[in-house]
């Protein structure tokens, strides 16, 4: 089954309350839909959402790599093999989610072209997973009522909590409201994108020990290599490393370094394939990780949820899989529910990612 196109469609949809944490802020869902076709008459579609501070691509940049450099080198391939995709693309560095989009939808075509869901292909352990929110900077009064009607109206129970902010007394306020708001049942853990100095996060980690959090994520940057090492020997709850760790090299090189003793595992920056990789280091490694959120949109959570719930150890923990809630829109013609603190995977061949035509005719920017 021969690769015959790959459009790449950016698209932009307002969030109704911007998402702010420590290292930027999204307004607006400025992403883009990567459609791969084949001869067959089968189409894979997946999400790539741009995030200039954290991997350097801009909605632009995916365009202009897809465009330029990867749709030239995959048209004419077969899109059922992925190894032989994944290295022509890894000939270029960089540029993550521009690859993971394109990797999620040859696996979505892998499974329309099989007839089976790409969730039971990958691993199949379980029909959905656990949400956890992720509750961005705002004051502490806002946070706590973010948290609270999230709760109550969709049952989610824990809450990911963005710091990283100066003074960070502030965040440790924070925090300290939603868990007395949230009361003990509530599982709270913390991501500080690299705000934080390490003698800071171990001064808010210290003001914080009564909380019972359950992770610290990036608290400071691992690019201050002794220090973070400094502040993870010391933590007492495991270190989850984000945009540090994304490809299994760096995985590998921040947990035998002492960076990091968890992992976050994103489909947005690594796709299906690249995610397995990391997955089973870490099973490997006898590290957790968690289901993490690339402030994605509806098909990229269902992307996300789909290989979440594949696999035993990603399915253990709440995945953050809520963030779409905040958008003002979005682009599926069955939109995704969050019931009883849960997001089931999509029944039906591939991914079942079903785009409206009216909706992305609203929202393409491409004329
Ligand atoms: C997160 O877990 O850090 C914010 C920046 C980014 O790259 O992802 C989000 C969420
Ligand atoms: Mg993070």
């Amino acid at each position: 089954m021969k690769i015959t196109g790959i459009d790449t469609i950016p698209f932009a949809i307002p969030y109704r309350k911007p998402l702010r944490f420590a290292s930027g802020e999204v307004h607006t869902a400025e992403h883009v839909l990567v459609r791969v076709h084949t001869d067959e008459g089968l189409t894979g579609t997946a999400e790539a959402p741009p995030r200039p501070y954290t991997y350097g691509e801009t909605q632009e940049s995916i365009v202009a790599v897809i465009d330029k450099i990867f749709a030239p080198q995959l048209l004419g391939r077969s899109a059922l093999e992925r190894e032989a995709v994944h290295g022509l693309l890894d000939r270029t560095v960089g540029n993550p989610t521009a690859k993971a989009a394109l990797d999620m939808a040859l696996w979505d075509i892998l499974g329309q072209a099989a007839g089976l869901p790409v969730s039971g292909l990958l691993g199949g352990y379980t029909d959905r997973m656990r949400v956890c929110h992720m509750v961005g900077f705002a004051p502490a009064a806002r946070m706590v009522a973010e948290a609270e009607r999230v709760r109550d109206t969709h049952g989610i129970t824990t809450f990911k909590v963005k710091v990283g902010r100066r003074p960070y007394t502030d965040d440790v306020a924070a925090c300290r409201a939603l868990r007395e708001a949230l009361g003990p049942e509530a599982e709270l853990y913390i991501d500080g994108n690299r705000g934080w100095s390490a003698t800071e996060s171990a001064r808010a980690l210290r003001e914080m020990e009564d909380l019972g959090l359950t992770f610290a994520e990036e608290l400071c940057p691992a690019d201050d290599v002794l220090g973070r090492r400094w502040l993870v020997s010391r933590s007492t709850i495991p270190f989850i490393a984000d945009e540090s760790a994304t490809r299994a090299a760096e995985v590998t090189r921040e947990l035998l370094g002492g960076s990091a003793t968890a992992i976050s595992v994103k489909t947005a920056r690594t796709g299906f394939t690249a995610s397995q990789r990391v997955l089973h280091l870490c099973e490997g490694l006898g590290v957790e990780v968690v289901m993490g959120n690339q402030i994605d949109g509806q098909i990229g959570t269902l992307c996300s949820v789909a290989f979440g719930a594949a696999h035993r150890s990603a399915a253990r923990r709440a995945g953050e899989l809520s963030n779409f809630l905040d958008m003002a829109d979005d682009l599926l013609t069955e939109p995704l529910i969050i019931e009883d603190g849960a997001l089931r995977v999509r029944e039906g061949a591939g991914l079942g990612i079903a785009v409206d035509p009216e909706k992305l005719a609203r929202y393409r920017q491409d004329g």
